[in-house]
């Protein structure tokens, strides 16, 4: 048994965990299209303090934290019953990512982890790591979880530690609670990742985005957004990949993208949030990018505006992947208010909040990329021109 000394040590620590839990968040105004919060909704001082520490004295004298985490990122989100619920990708200091769902009454705070992490079952053939969950409602009436699952490369030099094969893991729950892992997607690429299931059945099929890949982290003759059907989700079979959106020379996506969440339906169309990365002597930076595609062919992109959407601001910037923003999880609810899960720099996860009208306004209004400095000055030239006379009349001018 405990000493009242310790057990006043553990009460503590609880507490005051407890009061970090109950921080109210605090919006701060943004540029009309959004808004971002002043703190990270998730961060690793949200896991509960019994994942960390062994509260036994006998066994931990010294109260010390045993099996630390490392950071909580690019989480799954989903509104539910009037809770938001977000599947965090939480990283131990092992680096091994693991899935863990948080809840919070109102999306923007109080987020609190569930007891136990998400016993993902494994395959014939074991994952070494699980992370970026897509969760998806979807019309079959199941909730699916689509997520990357990663295992060493079987095929390279003993000297070779790193290399490894990235393919997505599906699996199935109607609680979150108890998932049902059924078989990895299968395609013609040798790699995939942020594959994402859409929520409807699109000529009788289950459709995924995907993104092909040649090697673990470069595109090589593959990436762009891809698109392919499946007649099963047990033992998804994607013969076929299209690409809708590829990336560009000179672009936010020169050297890779993926879609984010599954898209939203809108009257318009359906609302894409995916990610964009270009190269830079400091390393790779990824912000997040919106389009719009046909309601009755979401494959087919009506609206592509130009540049990033958002990209890492101040603190976002640093971190253990720095210079990234990347988006898993939104939620609308049926007020049309929509909460953007954007994780920074792969560590910690922010909220950002808008409506649907806003992101339909922004996506169908905003220009595209001209793809060259010349064009891009006669486009602001336009706009420049345009705001003159309001100016004028305001005295402004
Ligand atoms: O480190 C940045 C991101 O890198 C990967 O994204 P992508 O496959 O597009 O390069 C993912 O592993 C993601 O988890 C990570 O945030």
């Amino acid at each position: 048994m405990n000493s009242s000394e310790y057990n006043k040590k553990i009460q503590k620590m609880m507490e005051e965990h407890e009061e970090f839990l109950k921080r109210p968040n605090v919006k701060i105004h943004g540029n009309g299209v959004f808004d971002r919060y002043k703190y990270p909704v998730l961060t690793n001082k949200h896991a509960p303090v019994f994942w960390r520490y062994d509260l036994h004295e006998s066994d931990n004298p010294y109260l010390m934290e045993r099996i630390g985490i490392n950071c909580t990122f690019n989480s799954g989100a989903i509104h539910l019953n009037g809770k938001f619920y977000l599947i965090a990708r939480v990283e131990g200091f092992d680096r091994k990512s693991f899935l863990a769902v948080a809840e919070s009454p109102n999306g923007v705070d109080n987020f609190r982890f569930w007891d136990y992490p998400v016993v993902m079952p494994e395959t014939e053939d074991p994952d070494t790591n699980v992370y970026d969950m897509r969760i998806i409602k979807h019309e079959d009436g199941w909730l699916y979880g689509v997520f990357c699952t990663e295992r060493k490369d079987p095929n390279v030099s003993r000297e070779d530690t790193s290399s490894a094969i990235a393919q997505c893991g599906v699996a199935r729950t109607k609680d979150m609670k108890t998932w049902e892992r059924l078989d990895d997607v299968k395609t013609n690429s040798p790699q995939q990742r942020n594959v994402v299931l859409h929520p409807e059945f699109v000529n009788g099929k289950y459709a995924f985005y995907t993104r092909p890949q040649d090697g673990f982290l470069e595109a090589g003759t593959g990436g762009g957004i891809g698109w392919g059907l499946s007649a099963s989700i047990e033992h998804a079979v994607i013969d076929k990949e299209e690409i809708i959106d590829d990336r560009q020379y000179h672009t936010i996506k020169e050297l890779k993208n993926g879609q984010g969440p599954a898209p939203i339906k809108t009257k318009k169309g359906w609302l894409h949030l995916a990610h964009g990365v270009r190269g830079t002597a400091a390393g790779l930076r990824y912000t997040l990018y919106l389009l719009l595609s046909k309601l009755d062919q979401p494959n087919v992109v009506t609206h592509s505006p130009g540049g990033f959407f958002i990209a890492p601001d101040g603190e976002e910037r640093i971190g253990d992947v720095s210079n990234v923003v990347f988006c898993n999880g939104w939620a609308s609810t049926d007020n049309g208010d929509v909460y953007i899960y954007y994780a920074s720099s792969d560590t910690r996860q922010h909220v950002a909040t808008t409506t649907i009208d806003r992101l339909l306004d922004y996506v169908m209004n905003t220009p595209p990329d001209p793809l060259r400095s010349f064009a891009c000055v006669q486009q602001r030239i336009k706009l420049i021109n345009k705001n003159m006379s309001v100016l004028k009349e305001l005295n402004l001018k």
